[in-house]
């Protein structure tokens, strides 16, 4: 196994001064040890993978050296377009070095959102032109490799890749960062929320450990799966889908249970739900100001005034919880009130160690879904 310890100094050695990019959870060693040893500027948790690409870019213009983007390969979609309209050598052809974890491997259990963003992974960087290295446990010269990945990026003015397989990394020992320590677990609020929703009702759940969360309470309640879409993948995406079912379904109420990682990769989001106006979506957002699902790095969302923002976008109530009582009024507001509406909740990290993952299809569910949302009121 490498030690991200090692590892990153190692990167630095090369001239490796900062790093930008959103977090993983096969890279979670890695990203808390780059945070750690990171000085004030010297490392962004980017908004999304493109935009990490963008501060890279950013960086370089500004010190003439190579930045070193890190993300999960789902994020690789989000890095293709200023990746091939900017970077690339037929426009400013910028140096920089990618370090993508591997989810989905063909060979290795994953999920089903991570089985063919794996599979086509290394044929992209193929079709972009970006050479990589593949890096896995049994490795016993990465220092080379990284040395040669710093000098090929420097020759080229162009980027390359290190490719992160599953466990590769050992343990990084960080010291434990200082987490809002609020009273609702993330767990408890969506359970309550859940509690509170109509029988016709559908919810859109987000990317990552809430998803698992709703999937499981409704098994736990025996009332099938058929109300919930989960956002298994296209993080940052579920206010727009269930934007895109509330707009042809006004006779029903679309509830979006959003994370606050999330809410920021495609903020944008944000200023069509308040534009358009359908009075029949409702946006949840729990914000533990971290990205809890992929080992709990934090997110600027805590220092800033979502409920200002969506209130200038255009929703039309907009209020926070922190505690039950708090959220029950809350809930019961936002249901008996026309939307658009966002309600804030805040919660602490961490879930269950047990919590489970759904056991049907993405494609058993989707279908359930329609079939539920068809269904005559
Ligand atoms: C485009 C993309 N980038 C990164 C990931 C990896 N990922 C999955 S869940 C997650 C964190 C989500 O954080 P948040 O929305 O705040 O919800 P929380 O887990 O804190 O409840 C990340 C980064 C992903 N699935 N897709």
């Amino acid at each position: 196994m490498l030690n991200p310890q090692e590892f990153v100094a190692c990167i630095k050695e090369n001239g490796g001064n900062f790093f930008a990019g959103v977090p993983d959870s096969l890279l979670k060693e890695l990203c808390s040890c780059i945070a750690h040893t990171s000085q004030p500027g010297e490392h962004v948790i980017a908004a999304n993978e493109g935009g990490a690409v963008a501060l890279a870019l950013g960086y370089h213009l500004a010190t003439r050296k190579i930045p070193l983007v890190y993300l999960q390969n789902s994020g690789l979609g989000n890095v293709v377009n200023p990746l091939l309209s900017l970077v690339d050598t037929d426009v400013y052809s910028v140096p920089m070095l990618f370090v993508i974890g591997w989810r989905g491997e063909p060979g290795v259990h994953d999920e089903p959102q991570h089985k063919k963003q794996g599979r086509v992974m290394l044929p992209m960087l193929d079709a972009m032109g970006i050479p990589f290295f593949v890096l896995g446990p049994d490795l016993d010269h990465a220092e080379t490799i990284v040395k040669d990945a710093f000098a090929h990026v420097r020759r080229t003015s162009a980027p390359c890749a290190l490719v992160i397989k599953k466990g590769t990394f050992s343990a990084y020992a960080a010291p434990q960062l200082k987490k809002a320590d609020f009273s609702l677990s993330r767990e408890q609020a969506i359970q309550q929320v859940m509690d509170v929703l109509a029988e016709q009702d559908v919810l859109v759940s987000t990317t990552g450990m809430p998803s698992r969360e709703v999937y499981e309470y409704r098994s736990k309640r025996g009332k099938g799966h058929q109300r919930d879409f989960l956002t298994v993948g296209g993080m940052g995406h579920a206010s727009q889908i269930a934007l895109g079912i509330a707009l042809q379904r006004p006779e029903r109420a679309v509830y979006c249970l959003d994370g606050d990682g999330a809410l920021l990769m495609h903020m944008g989001a944000l200023a069509l739900n308040g534009t358009l106006r359908p009075m029949n979506f409702k946006h949840i957002v729990l914000n533990n100001g971290a990205h809890d699902s992929v080992g709990g790095q934090p997110t600027v969302a805590l220092d800033i005034d979502i409920l200002g923002i969506a209130r200038a976008t255009g929703y039309a109530r907009v209020a926070r919880a922190r505690t039950e009582s708090e959220l029950r009024s809350c809930l019961q507001d936002l249901k008996d009130s026309p939307g658009p509406s966002l309600l804030e909740i805040y919660v602490r990290c961490g879930a269950r160690k047990d919590l489970g993952r759904p056991a049907s299809t993405p494609i058993q569910n989707k279908n359930a879904f329609m079939d539920f949302l068809e269904s005559p009121r």
